[in-house]
């Protein structure tokens, strides 16, 4: 894992709690997303947040979500790239991790771990 920023790929960082892309839209045809787990962000003790995951998911016709592609189980300072060839339309980027820490349920989504993000013809 790691290595240097593919070029032209987006990056996309993650912290607790949020998905930070660099760009917010591309072009349809071939994205690479550069998913961060970034460094120095605080952890407090129970927060949770070991790992982060990145998930490209479609918004389809009836306004649910598919997934088109993900990175999973990032720890901070790891980062990966994610090549996917993508259609004109409405996505999320998200972090569906969803991890239990002394009894407490923390959905990494629910925290804020979402963001749009627009493919364009
Ligand atoms: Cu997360």
């Amino acid at each position: 894992m790691g290595g240097d920023q593919p070029a032209g790929s987006i990056r996309v960082g993650l912290v607790n709690w949020a998905v930070e892309p660099a760009e917010t839209s591309a072009k349809a045809g071939e994205v690479t997303f550069y998913a961060v787990h970034e460094m120095g962000h605080g952890h407090m003790a129970d927060e949770g947040g070991v790992t982060h995951d990145l998930q490209v998911m479609r918004k389809t016709a009836d306004g649910s979500f598919e997934m088109a592609g993900q990175v999973t189980g990032l720890k901070m300072g790891e980062a990966k790239a994610l090549t996917l060839t993508m259609a004109a339309g409405d996505y999320e980027l998200s972090c569906n991790v969803v991890e239990e820490l002394k009894g407490k349920v923390i959905p990494h989504y629910a925290k804020g771990m979402r963001t749009p993000f627009k493919v364009t013809a």
